[in-house]
């Protein structure tokens, strides 16, 4: 086995430099890329602040596959059999409600870096880094729909505490781990029903968002970013965080935009939108997500908009301005099965766009040869792409092909399965 994927490697990598492209050169890059996987899938958003609270602020996990990890410890025990199964180091994205109370119940507002201390230990020994997010939903305050841009002032206070108490967290875990925490702040706020006023909240929003942001804190620590959504579930006239609020504000007072998949119109990509935000804001956050006819958050698959987000990444050569975070959840599949596929999808399309002649198709495009570049494009497609990953996975000592199903199986039957 070893001896074919070594000789069908060689193969491609002669294919690929006919082209003009050095394979090896483009999996050294693919090495230096990691993918922020949100720890959420582990346990349907679920969390360990409170097991008996239900999932709120317009999400919606959907599926009963039995096994979801219960506790930190196995939470971190899925994550590590589904990181063994991905090539490459990566990063680890936690939410406030992750945080380990040793069974005290610990107001959001009052949360500090030691609560985090099991994943830091946790990411430190693994080598990765942490994203963090401050959790503006499932909790009695955030009951009416409102939280950053609520008309109640307690309300309001609560929320920017808790805002605050995460940017902290996030420097921590930043400062631990020698390398910046993505904090990013989303909030279901919104109106079910067509709303009167639509500023009053947006401005109550901004004064939250200042005041969140006033502390300044060291860039190599942590790094906040704002993110967007157009509609969620009970959510479906007005939205007070929405694209142009959020990119005004991340222009206006330098922070980083994240981009969700789910979070436009059906037909809008937030592929296009990479190159456009990048010329007026320093980086952006991406939230990797599959919308099937709403914001439904599938597993991400090697589709076209996937490859066409890695591709605007790769060509736009701002792979040090984007950070790339997975945001989808699914409970009706083996949750690990479910990482390892997303986040395996989202590297093969980094390396298929790391395999693309981007010279030759420039020069195409430039000189107005528009037939050589969709010549070029469409010839691409067949080139054996899948022997460069397959080498890929095994310089990385990780599964080649669906193998890596196996070992998911396997601990199904001996750890999920006992779960109750
Ligand atoms: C919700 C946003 C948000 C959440 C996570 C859990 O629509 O996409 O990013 O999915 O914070
Ligand atoms: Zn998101």
């Amino acid at each position: 086995m070893a001896n074919r994927s070594e000789k069908a490697y060689e193969l491609a990598r002669q294919a690929y430099a006919e082209l003009g492209v050095d394979t090896d050169a483009a999996m050294d890059k693919l090495a230096t890329i990691p993918v922020s996987l949100h720890c959420w899938q582990g346990d349907d958003v679920g969390g360990f602040e409170n097991p008996e609270a239900g999932l709120d602020g317009g999400l919606a996990v959907t599926g009963n596959y039995p096994g979801k990890a219960r506790t930190p410890d196995e939470l971190r025990a899925d994550a590590d059999e589904a990181l063994s199964l991905i090539p490459g180091t990566h990063r680890f994205n936690l939410h406030a409600i992750y945080a380990e109370t040793a069974g005290k119940r610990m107001e959001r507002n009052e949360l500090q870096p030691e609560h985090f201390a099991g994943w830091i230990d946790w990411a430190k020994s693994k080598g990765m880094g942490l994203d963090f997010n401050p959790t503006f939903f499932s909790h009695s305050k955030a009951n009416s729909g409102f939280t950053l841009s609520s008309y109640d002032e307690g309300i309001r206070g609560f929320w920017v505490e808790h805002g605050i108490v995460c940017r902290r967290i996030g420097a921590a875990m930043g400062k631990a781990l020698g390398t910046p925490t993505v904090t990013n702040v989303w909030i279901p706020d919104g109106f079910k029903d067509i709303p009167v006023d639509r500023k009053g909240p947006r401005e109550i929003l901004k004064k939250s968002l200042d005041e969140i942001f006033a502390e300044p804190l060291d860039p190599m620590h942590n790094r906040d970013a704002v993110e967007s959504k157009l509609f969620g579930i009970g959510a479906e006239s007005y939205t007070t965080g929405s694209h142009e609020f959020y990119l005004g504000y991340a222009v206006a007072n330098k922070k980083l935009l994240c981009l969700d998949a789910g979070h436009y119109h059906p037909t809008e990509v937030i592929s296009d939108k990479i190159s456009s935000v990048l010329t007026f804001v320093d980086e952006l956050l991406l939230h990797v997500s599959r919308p099937v006819r709403w914001d439904s958050d599938h597993v991400v698959i090697l589709d076209d908009e996937l490859r066409a987000i890695a591709q605007q990444i790769i060509r736009g050569g701002y792979i040090d301005r984007v950070h790339i975070g997975l945001d989808f959840f699914d409970a009706s599949i083996n949750r690990i099965a479910a990482w390892v596929i997303g986040t395996r999808c989202m590297i093969k399309a980094l390396l298929y766009a790391l395999l693309e002649p981007l010279d030759r198709l420039k020069a195409a495009e430039r000189e107005g040869d528009f037939t050589e570049r969709l010549a070029l494009l469409e010839e691409l497609k067949t080139m054996p792409f899948s022997a460069v990953w397959d080498y890929y996975c095994r310089k990385n000592d990780v599964p080649v092909g669906v193998k890596w199903l196996d070992e998911v199986k396997t601990y199904e039957k001996h750890v999920l399965s006992k779960r109750s």
